[in-house]
């Protein structure tokens, strides 16, 4: 007799949700993961999970008041970027995708960066190599190899597994649940496991992409595809700011000790709409999202350091009151971003200008200068010499 029972029985879906942290605020142990943190620490936790969701709040208000020509909000994801941020060291190095402004808060990225780029006044928004940051990515997936490429860069510098803490390095990739039915994505996972690369894929399964539900890219949990690449996968609840971070530090520790990669599934939700230019009404239920209110993770660092006397009132008003003052000054340096010349984007393609460009850049330095006597003209761009040089613009 054909038993196709048996083949069911071998797909196991059981899963294990690394959990440090209730919703309620109480703290649990876990077999394989524990909090490194006193209560000093989590405090500055905290502090950076309102801070990020008050930035974030922020740059929706300016959207909306047409002053962001888009945003992706974070809303509901503080936990899973704060825990894994804050778990990196200096010399590490992330590849974020378009959502990670708690990420780039921990690496010491100025807000006004991202909103800069939001704002469409700049052309990439910082120096990656200032911060251990990327540039964001809209690509879907597509930083995931550019993140194992670096890592097995690091690799070859002789920055892995030489058991000097100052110098051994490794890379955070950030992605969506979305991002995994992506061939770049796989091909990453593969890459990564053959060269055991120092690399940490951190997925925060927000459970959408856009208005198509996880349903729709899975019928296993995410983490338990890891097996199948060849390297550990681990589901953490990515609303425990506690659990996410010992859980990326012990995976980034893995990297840098030479062990190759791990997948780390932050299982969270996302609050808000998908940007601002989505409306998620259209596709979810309301109920859902009122479930997942009772996960929040702010809520929960703020019930467990007032249960247990890690923080007081005084200290809770002086986070929210430092987080409008935040809020405010963002704003104001915002409005005040200057508009950037036009031509500058042909100076940004390669660190030596090709004749080519320095073609093109003068033939459209020639064109914008036909409006300088119209009425409207905005004359914007400034000359162009033969060498690709700009008239009045830094060497
Ligand atoms: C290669 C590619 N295909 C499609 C898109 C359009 N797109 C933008 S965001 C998105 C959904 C991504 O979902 P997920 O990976 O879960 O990330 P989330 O936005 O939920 O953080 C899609 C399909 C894109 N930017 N790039
Ligand atoms: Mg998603």
């Amino acid at each position: 007799m054909i038993d196709a029972g048996a083949l069911s029985a071998r797909f196991d879906t059981a899963h294990d949700l690394v959990q440090l942290m209730t919703p309620e605020g109480e703290r649990v142990e876990h077999p394989d993961f524990s909090c490194e943190l006193d209560d000093e620490q989590i405090r500055a936790m905290y502090r950076d999970l309102v801070l990020v969701r008050r930035i974030d709040t922020e740059a929706t208000a300016l959207q909306r008041q047409g002053e962001l020509g888009i945003w992706a909000s974070l809303l509901g994801q503080e936990a899973a970027q704060i825990g894994s941020g804050r778990a990196m060291r200096r010399q590490d190095f992330a590849f974020p995708t378009y959502r990670e402004h708690g990420v780039a808060w921990c690496r010491g990225v100025d807000p006004l960066r991202l909103l800069g780029l939001f704002r469409g006044v700049d052309q990439g928004g910082w120096d990656p190599r200032d911060d251990g940051f990327a540039l964001y990515t809209i690509v879907i997936g597509a930083q995931t190899l550019h993140a194992t490429g670096y890592a097995m860069g690091m690799q070859r510098d002789g920055c892995v597994g030489t058991g000097d803490a100052e110098r051994d390095a490794a890379v955070i990739a950030y992605f969506g649940d979305g991002a995994t039915s992506q061939g770049d994505v796989n091909e990453a996972f593969i890459w990564a496991s053959v060269f055991n690369a120092p690399v940490v894929f951190f997925c925060q399964n927000n459970q959408w992409a856009i208005s198509e539900p996880i349903e729709r890219q899975t019928r296993i949990p995410l983490f338990q595809r890891a097996l199948g690449f060849g390297f550990p996968g681990v589901r953490v609840d990515g609303n425990d700011v506690l659990a996410c971070h010992a859980v990326t530090s012990a995976a980034l520790q893995r990297a840098r000790d030479g062990s190759g990669p791990t997948f780390v599934e932050a299982y969270t939700y996302r609050m808000g709409a998908h940007t601002t230019s989505d409306d998620p009404t259209r596709y979810r239920l309301h109920d859902d999202l009122e479930h997942w209110k009772l996960k929040d993770p702010i809520a929960r660092v703020k019930a467990y350091l007032a249960r247990g006397g890690g923080a007081d009132e005084t200290y809770f008003a002086e986070v929210e009151a430092e987080s409008d003052d935040v809020a405010r000054r963002l704003r104001e340096r915002c409005l005040s971003m200057p508009d950037p010349d036009v031509l500058d984007i042909f100076d940004q393609v390669y660190a030596d200008k090709t004749p080519e460009l320095v073609r093109q850049q003068q033939e459209y330095a020639a064109y914008l200068a036909t409006f300088e006597d119209s009425e409207t003209g905005s004359g914007t761009g400034s000359a162009v010499d033969a060498d690709g040089d700009r008239e009045g613009a830094p060497a």
